[in-house]
């Protein structure tokens, strides 16, 4: 039919590249050099409503997004060692953390008033992980 062989259909165009995961310039100017000016405020913070005694900071997000390990960090600074109190595990897919906690940053013989509630991380599907629904 039609006198004439259609030609082969051109091969598909290759998919173009995935974007790269790595940002070429920093996302956020640090001022590194005013950490310890930050770390001093942080140490002598004082509420002012003697009624509350700590802001509760709730760390949530994706299974793996670092959670956990951002409580480590946060308190190995101002601990000036390495701190895992928190335990953290490579990305499984499902939570690491299990259960709820609050974790306390120690100054001397007290607290510092801020605290960080851990818990586990948002998965999809029912009785999964935690609900964003009951976040919001
Ligand atoms: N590259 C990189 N890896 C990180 C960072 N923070 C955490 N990780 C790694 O990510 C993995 C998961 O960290 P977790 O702190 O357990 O993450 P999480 O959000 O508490 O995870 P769940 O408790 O499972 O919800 C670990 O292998 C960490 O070492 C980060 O800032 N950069
Ligand atoms: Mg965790």
């Amino acid at each position: 039919m039609g006198g004439s062989k259609s030609s082969p259909a051109p091969p598909p165009a290759p998919a173009p590249p995935p974007p790269s995961l790595e940002f070429n310039e920093p996302w956020r100017e640090t001022p590194w050099q005013k950490k310890e000016v930050l770390e001093k405020n942080l140490r002598e913070l004082k509420l002012s409503d003697p009624s509350v005694k700590y802001i509760r900071i709730l760390l949530t997000g994706a299974t793996g997004a670092g959670k956990s390990s951002f409580f480590n960090s946060v308190n190995s600074a101002f601990q000036g060692r390495i701190t895992t109190e928190a335990l953290a595990d490579a990305e499984t897919g499902t939570s690491f953390t299990k259960s709820y906690r609050t974790y306390y940053i120690r100054d001397g013989q007290s607290d510092l008033p801020f605290v960080f509630n851990d818990i586990m991380g948002l998965e999809s599907g029912e009785s999964q992980g935690a609900d964003p629904e009951d976040i919001a």
